[in-house]
């Protein structure tokens, strides 16, 4: 069977964070966040607050009661996001398979990425560093061979934790932890299974596949598999994405044109290959500039024909440069592409055609591709011409 190496990462009491990181005198303090109506409950406090017993979907007036020095902030859902946004990001720095599912929590398949970034432990390092770097904030980090073992894994040590569940440990591993656990073993399914003296994920092996199908239904058949720690569910990355982009905030404002168009080749070309690990291709082509005043502006320009080539995105989304009168200093640059359409169902030949790209470009793209997954991106710079 084909080995993989998950990593799921989830963000460490996300929204009091930011709060705390947004207010850095909040630092250290009992931060509560959470609806602010008489009936709210609390989305979620810092690890301050979960010393009094405070957690998630507890009503507030509970909350006060249990710590009335705590300070209590409503949701800014918006600036989470944002926040959220930058976080995903950098985690699609390391793979194109990335599948977030929730504001604060991801799975990587990072199979592929070690000969980039190093072995998966130099991966969890490096995106704690950046994350780290970049928002602010610290993660929690859980890596192995599946989906499930790797969330298992990431809520084993928090705050910032990093924990790696090697595939022969899994049975070591599992055999201890509580049934409750296992993603999606609710309150009802617990009480089902303490019905039969099951506490443990242990205990849980020593029943039969026909029997926990029995009494459990198809739930009974996935935990049959998850107590041995067996998970084959795939990472599957933008669900439903409308569009795939890379922008940066320049080091310092620029309007050299030069600076800028080398600029535009890298985020077309890092926009290109994402598309093309995912079977993804675009039509619509847009340069994003932002001025040094602020002001913003994005046109785009839709191709002929569904595209992923790097050559195609990056030469559009210069022809918009070059179109595009720069009174100021440019900002931020980046690259979208959008209108997106599959195409992983096609044959290579067939994409090819369907494609619009030309042979030779094909040739190109996958060669660099190659190169970038043996030697780094790092050593991939793209001439032009
Ligand atoms: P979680 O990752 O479950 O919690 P957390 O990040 O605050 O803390 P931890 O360090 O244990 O991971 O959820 C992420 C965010 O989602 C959380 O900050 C607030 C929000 N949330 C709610 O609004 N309601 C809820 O019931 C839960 C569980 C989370
Ligand atoms: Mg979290």
């Amino acid at each position: 069977m084909l080995t993989r190496t998950i990593l799921h990462i989830d963000m460490d009491a996300f929204f009091a964070a930011i709060e705390v990181l947004d207010s850095p005198s909040l630092k250290g303090k009992p931060v509560i966040v959470g609806g602010s109506t008489k009936r709210g409950v609390v989305s979620t406090a810092s690890y301050e607050a979960r010393r009094f017993g405070i957690h998630s979907a507890m009503p507030i007036f509970q909350a006060k009661e249990r710590c009335p020095q705590g300070i209590f902030l409503p949701v800014k859902k918006d600036r989470y996001k944002e926040v959220s946004k930058k976080v995903m990001d950098i985690l699609r720095d390391f793979t194109p398979l990335v599948e977030q599912v929730s504001i604060d929590e991801a799975y990587l398949d990072i199979t592929g990425s070690e000969a980039l970034f190093g072995n998966a432990e130099e991966i969890a390092r490096h995106i704690k560093a950046r994350i780290g770097k970049e928002t602010g904030l610290t993660c929690s980090i859980g890596i192995g061979p599946n989906k499930f073992l790797a969330k298992v894994a990431s809520d084993i040590y928090k705050p910032d934790g990093l924990t790696i569940i090697l595939a022969d440990d899994v049975d070591k591993f599992l055999s201890r932890l509580p049934v409750e656990k296992i993603p999606g073993v609710g309150r009802r399914t617990i009480k089902g299974l303490r019905h039969y003296g099951i506490k443990t994920i242990g205990d849980l092996k020593r029943f039969s596949k026909e029997q926990l199908l029995k009494d459990l239904g198809r739930f009974g058949g996935r935990l049959y598999e998850l107590a041995k720690g067996m998970d084959n569910s795939p990472v599957v990355p933008y669900r439903g994405v409308k569009s795939i982009s890379s922008e940066e905030t320049l080091s310092s404002d620029t309007g050299d044109l030069s600076i800028l168009k080398e600029r535009v080749i890298s985020h077309a070309d890092k926009v290109a290959w994402r598309l093309r690990k995912e079977g993804l291709k675009g039509r619509t082509i847009t340069l994003k500039i932002k001025l040094d005043d602020f002001t913003e502006m994005s046109k785009g320009l839709t191709v002929r024909y569904t595209t992923d080539s790097t050559k195609i995105i990056s030469d559009s989304a210069i022809k918009q440069l070059k179109d595009y009168p720069l009174k100021r200093k440019v900002r931020l640059i980046g690259v979208t592409v959008s209108n997106l359409e599959g195409s992983k169902e096609g044959s290579q030949t067939s994409l090819f055609m369907a494609g619009g790209k030309k042979e030779k470009e094909r040739k190109t793209d996958e060669a660099m591709d190659e190169i970038r997954e043996r030697f780094g991106g790092k050593v991939i710079k793209r001439g032009r011409g």
